[in-house]
């Protein structure tokens, strides 16, 4: 005798198969889910456990052996028995299948919440969202398609971010000055430009300061985009000159561009402090890359902004598809969210966050970004 067991998506595939290798006379002795480690993780799989009298033949298959033959051809007798033996297997075989239909037709069923639940909290993991917050994020959402219940998520994401004004000249006539801050590469010094560019067409009086004069060509950068936009350009030496150059000039607002660093260095950290303290700066900007990990982006704005209050501006959101490490940081930072940058282009691929028509679809949904 021969027992095998079989598999397949249903029972009836895992049924299948039995009486493919082991033929017709196959009999079931058993069946059920697979829960087996080998069986595909993201399919749900089931078993059957069937024997038969035949040794596998040459193909691989049962095939009766002479003897076994010779005793199906005379013996009438063992005809009989074998006759309801395949009755009772087609019967079950019946059931077994609509046992399956009953299971598919459950699984799909709209009166199941705890599934549709399930499936809204899948597709914010999808996306990589942090179990921990997608399934804070959608507690309670009343039932419906995911696409409605993704609205309502959306929805929430917008009462729970905070936003902060762009930035406008002060009623007091006096500068606001705004210091802009963050880790290496994270597009100070283009977010400063894309601002500049659009306070000129509001009639701003602008003035560039940049403190970051360590680096080759660093305050080039600066001056470059202050000589496109027609704009006087201050080069501070070192952070106790910015109330000074700040006095030389006749200006509504003040962008203040500090040298990038890592989380790391400690010589970095206090260098931007500095700025922030010796400046007399109204606001800091904190750009942060949203291509950042969530702990990666929590870590190091926490570390920049130190006990200064700042706002953040969320840049390169063209270049992250998914949104759960960048809607997670923000649940978690709770800082403001000033401006996002979605492009390297000045001064366009800019917006305001709490006018972003898009910001909270994309936190929710991601994709490519249409600022
Ligand atoms: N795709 C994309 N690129 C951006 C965005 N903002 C800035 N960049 C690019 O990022 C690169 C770095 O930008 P910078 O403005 O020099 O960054 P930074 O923070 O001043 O860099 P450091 O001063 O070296 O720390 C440049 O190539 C920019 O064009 C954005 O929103 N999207
Ligand atoms: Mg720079």
């Amino acid at each position: 005798m021969i027992v095998k067991r079989f598999s397949g998506q249903t029972v009836e595939e895992a049924l299948m198969r039995a009486k493919w290798e082991l033929g017709d006379e196959a009999v079931l002795l058993s069946s059920g889910a697979s829960r087996d480690k080998w069986w595909k993780f993201w399919e749900k799989g089931y078993h059957v456990l069937a024997a038969t009298d035949y040794p596998l033949g040459p193909s691989g298959k049962a095939e009766p052996n002479e003897d076994s033959g010779r005793e199906i051809a005379v013996s009438s007798a063992a005809q009989s028995v074998r006759e309801p033996r395949k009755d009772r297997l087609e019967e079950m075989m019946e059931l077994l299948t609509r046992m399956d239909e009953k299971i598919a037709a459950s699984q799909f069923s709209p009166k199941s919440t705890h599934r549709k639940a399930n499936a809204l909290v899948s597709r914010l993991l999808e996306w990589e969202w942090e179990e921990k917050w997608a399934k804070e994020i959608t507690q309670d959402v009343p039932k419906g398609s995911v696409e409605s219940q993704l609205a309502q998520v959306e929805e929430r994401l917008k009462q729970r971010l905070v936003f902060s004004p762009p930035l406008s000249a002060l009623p007091t006539g006096r500068p606001r000055i705004v210091a802009v801050i963050g880790p290496t590469g994270a597009g100070k010094t283009t977010t400063i430009a894309k601002l500049a560019g659009g306070m000129i067409t509001q009639e701003m009086r602008v003035l560039l300061i940049t403190t970051d004069t360590f680096r080759v060509a660093a305050a080039d950068q600066l001056e470059s985009f202050g000589g496109i936009l027609d704009l006087p350009v201050a080069v501070a030496k070192k952070p106790q000159d910015v109330p000074e150059l700040i006095r030389r000039h006749d200006a509504d607002i003040v962008l203040i561009d500090t040298p990038g660093h890592s989380i790391h260095e400690a010589v970095g950290l206090r260098s931007a402090q500095s700025v922030i303290k010796n400046a007399g700066t109204t606001d800091v900007l904190l750009c942060m890359p949203a291509t950042y990990t969530r702990s990666l982006f929590v870590d190091t704005a926490r570390k920049m902004s130190g006990n200064t209050r700042v706002s953040l501006c969320l840049t390169k959101l063209d270049e992250a598809f998914w949104p759960g490490s960048v809607s997670g940081a923000l649940l978690e930072l709770n800082y403001p969210v000033m401006y996002v940058t979605a492009g390297q282009k000045v001064p366009q691929d800019i917006e305001g966050a709490g006018q972003s028509r898009y910001l909270a679809e994309w936190l929710v949904k991601g994709g490519t970004y249409h600022g």
